[in-house]
Parts: structure tokens; C-alpha cells; sequence
């Protein structure tokens, strides 16, 4: 099955993907749709997606499947080897509550189409820093102590799972938006493992076809 992800380099929704796709050890084709060129709302990638959101995952089957969380899951349904969930139902209730922390609570209220309503309404650019660094902030409040609580190395144990898929690309927008990460040792323990590790380096936003160098 060839795979085509739909994506953009700094985007943290298809970062969360790519990183599911090295950990299976899927290889797939990079499709970018530029954000900054608003590419998302052509016809061509709308057509794909309705939401007009990345990321959409092209299976070479016909199938184009969307939200992150929903391809993450399919992804652990068709290749269940390497794991991204515990065996243990509530282990994997923990694993996913770290995930909706980011993926529901703190994601959706930071994305670029928030970001470009809250211009819209007058905030400028220090009131938009402020949102985004309160919602981030509240998110990793909440997920500091679970991380210290079950992780042994990554997020939940000692090998990656779906919460470490979600939470590095939270923590790279955190750095992105200057939050203080020193409240949160755990996390950035986590966040310095997964920076070793060959699946979460080579989904990293700088490594990416469509990466814009500084
Ligand atoms: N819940 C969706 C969120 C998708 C999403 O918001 N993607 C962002 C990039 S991280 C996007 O496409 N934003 C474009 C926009 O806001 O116009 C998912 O997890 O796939």
C-alpha cells in the first residue's frame, strides 16, 4: 500500500502522523500543501480533506483518511507492531488522555485558523502569545504529573507510544511560542529521549522536503 501524507513542515497535526508512520516503519510519499500560501482551502486539497485541515493520509487503495488521532488508530489497527498502546485497557485509557490533552484541549485552540480570528477581532501580537502560551500552559499543567507518574523514558513507559506522538509536536509549538518549559521537567525529559530517537528525528519539522531554512 503506497502511502501519501498530506502535510506541512511545521504543522503539528501531520508531525504527529509522521512520527506514527517511522515508528511502524511505514515508508510514505510527501505531499506539502503550504499554509502560508493558505493551500489548505484549494479545491485540489479540499477535495481530500472538507475540514480543509491537514493532515489527509492517501492509502494508494482509495482511502483518504483524516484527523490525526483517527490515522494514528488506524495505523495501530493495520500494523499493530511496534505498539502504541499499552495492552492493559486502562494503561491505554491513560496513553489516550495524554493524547486528547494535546489533541482536544490544547491543539485546537492554538491552530492557525484560531490564530488568524483572533487578528480578525483586534488581538495583536502579544495578546495572541498570551492565549496560546495559557492554553499550552494549562495542557502541560495536566500532563506533567501523568508523564512523571508512568513514564519510564517516554511519555508512558519506556518505549514511544501514541502520547509521545502527540506531545513532542505540542512541545515543539510550545518552544515555537516561547513557553517556559522549566515547569515541566518531565516533559522535557521526554522531549530530550525522543529527540535521540531516529523515528522522532526524522519527523521533526526541520527534516522535511518542505522545511524552510532559517
Ligand atoms: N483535529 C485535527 C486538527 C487538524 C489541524 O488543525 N491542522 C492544522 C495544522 S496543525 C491546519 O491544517 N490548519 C490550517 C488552518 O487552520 O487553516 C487533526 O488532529 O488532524
Amino acid at each position: 500500500m503506497a502511502l501519501t501524507l498530506h502535510s506541512y513542515w511545521r504543522a503539528t497535526a501531520p508531525y504527529r502522523v509522521r512520527i506514527g508512520l517511522n515508528l511502524k516503519g511505514l515508508p510514505y510519499d510527501y505531499a506539502p500543501v503550504n499554509l502560508l500560501k493558505a493551500e489548505q482551502n484549494d479545491e485540489a486539497y479540499a477535495g481530500l480533506n472538507r475540514q480543509e485541515l491537514i493532515p489527509a493520509l492517501r492509502t494508494g487503495d482509495g482511502h483518504v483518511l483524516t484527523q490525526s488521532l483517527a490515522i494514528l488508530e488506524w495505523l495501530e489497527e493495520v500494523h499493530p507492531e511496534p505498539a502504541l498502546l499499552p495492552k492493559n485497557p486502562f494503561d491505554r485509557a491513560t496513553v489516550r488522555a495524554m493524547a486528547a490533552i494535546v489533541a482536544c484541549d490544547i491543539h485546537p485552540l492554538n491552530n492557525l485558523r484560531i490564530q488568524k480570528q483572533l487578528t480578525a477581532l483586534g488581538v495583536d501580537d502579544a495578546g495572541r502569545n498570551v492565549w496560546t502560551q495559557r492554553w499550552i500552559n494549562d495542557g502541560f499543567r495536566a500532563l506533567e504529573p501523568m508523564v512523571a507518574v508512568h513514564g519510564r523514558g517516554f511519555a508512558f513507559g519506556d518505549a514511544p507510544t501514541l502520547a509521545d506522538c502527540l506531545l513532542i509536536p505540542q512541545v515543539y509549538s510550545a518552544e515555537r511560542y516561547a513557553v517556559d518549559l522549566a515547569p515541566y521537567p518531565a516533559i522535557r525529559a521526554v522531549a530530550d529521549a525522543a529527540a535521540r530517537h531516529p523515528a522522532f528525528a526524522a519527523a521533526h519539522p526541520d527534516n522535511q522536503p518542505d522545511a524552510v531554512k532559517a
